[in-house]
């Protein structure tokens, strides 16, 4: 039964595969940003997808992606998309294959792979110009396997790896500013909770040769530890409070797409409903590592408000 259920998934149109049949936690922000950008994107790509959480979409042999999709280690979904991307243009070149059936290669992987393990083979590839969409689904730390703190786990945050009374010590990775040191095509910072402006900037992707990256903000019920109902009052949160910037890298220039300005909301407001969090709550208030998570996003926003 099972399998006449995903035989029966591949003749339905792409918007509507993504999210069913899968091993996905209810309210993963995650999902919910792939699967509007899935819809902008159509089937005519090839998905390399680097272990990690969405690996848990497909069910061997079949996924719910309409087009390819192909399963790579942490570190080397950038290389896997090189040779999907040579093999292509090699029988384009070769006319066994129409230029009119050409793929949008497509890297997918979270933020262990992007801000660490994978960053090597993704510094080559934007070196060399490759031609590819590469998506990292930011749920600041290792979901797949517990959350365990990563290279872009937030200050403060507890992880099943930072478990003292201040949880993780440390930087964010800033992901967006690495990439825009190698000077790629295009970049957006994107977030399922404001789907217009993902939208708009997939769309945008879509249309532009060479390296090309989409980082979205993905609320993460299980491992940021709050219900699964509120993973869009969270991403509205993280966006009116200023913690993740909307913002494009277009020609060299970074654009911000929303500026909270006046009417940003103190960083709390969006701590305090998750269980990650807690520690700075609970049993007393931790004022110093608030002021300082709140002092961090002021000091994001001078110059820009
Ligand atoms: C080299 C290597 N180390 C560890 C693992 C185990 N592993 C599988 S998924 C994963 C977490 C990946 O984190 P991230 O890229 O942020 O994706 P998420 O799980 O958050 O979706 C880990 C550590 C692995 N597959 N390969
Ligand atoms: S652990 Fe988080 S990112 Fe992974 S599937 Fe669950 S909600 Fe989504
Ligand atoms: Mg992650």
């Amino acid at each position: 039964m099972e399998t006449e259920k995903y035989h029966r998934m591949k003749d339905l149109p792409a918007e509507h595969l993504l999210g069913t049949g899968t091993a996905m936690c209810s309210g993963c922000g995650g999902l919910e940003a792939l699967h509007q950008a899935y819809d902008v994107m159509g089937s005519k790509n090839i998905f390399v997808n680097a272990a990690g959480c969405m690996t848990m979409l497909s069910v061997y042999p079949f996924t719910p992606f309409k087009g390819s999709w192909l399963y790579t280690a942490m570190a080397s979904s950038p290389a896997g998309a090189q040779g999907v991307r040579d093999a292509l243009d090699i029988l384009i070149e070769k006319k066994r294959m129409p230029e009119s059936e050409d793929l949008k290669v497509v890297t997918l992987t979270g933020d262990g792979s992007a801000s660490g393990i994978g960053m090597s083979a993704t510094s080559s590839a934007i070196e060399r110009g490759l031609d590819f969409l590469y998506i990292c689904y930011d749920n600041e730390g290792y979901g797949n396997t517990g959350q365990q703190y990563s290279a872009s786990t937030p200050h403060g945050a507890r992880t099943a790896t930072s478990k003292g009374s201040e949880g993780f010590v440390g930087d964010k990775k800033d992901l967006f500013a690495i990439w825009a040191a190698h000077g790629p095509a295009y970049m957006a910072t994107v977030i399922g909770a404001e789907p217009l402006d993902l939208v708009r900037k997939v769309e945008t992707a879509g249309k532009i040769k060479g390296p090309k990256l989409i980082l979205a903000f993905s609320p993460c019920p299980t491992g940021w530890d709050y219900d699964p109902k509120d993973t869009v009052t969270i991403g509205k949160l993280a966006v009116k409070t200023g913690i993740w910037p909307l913002k494009e890298y277009v020609d060299g220039k970074v654009v911000h797409t929303r500026i909270p300005g006046k009417q940003r909301v103190p960083v709390e407001e969006y701590l305090r409903l998750q269980g990650r969090f807690r520690h700075l709550f609970e049993p007393e208030r931790k004022e110093a590592i608030l002021a300082d998570i709140q002092a961090r996003v002021d000091r994001y926003w001078e110059g820009i408000e």
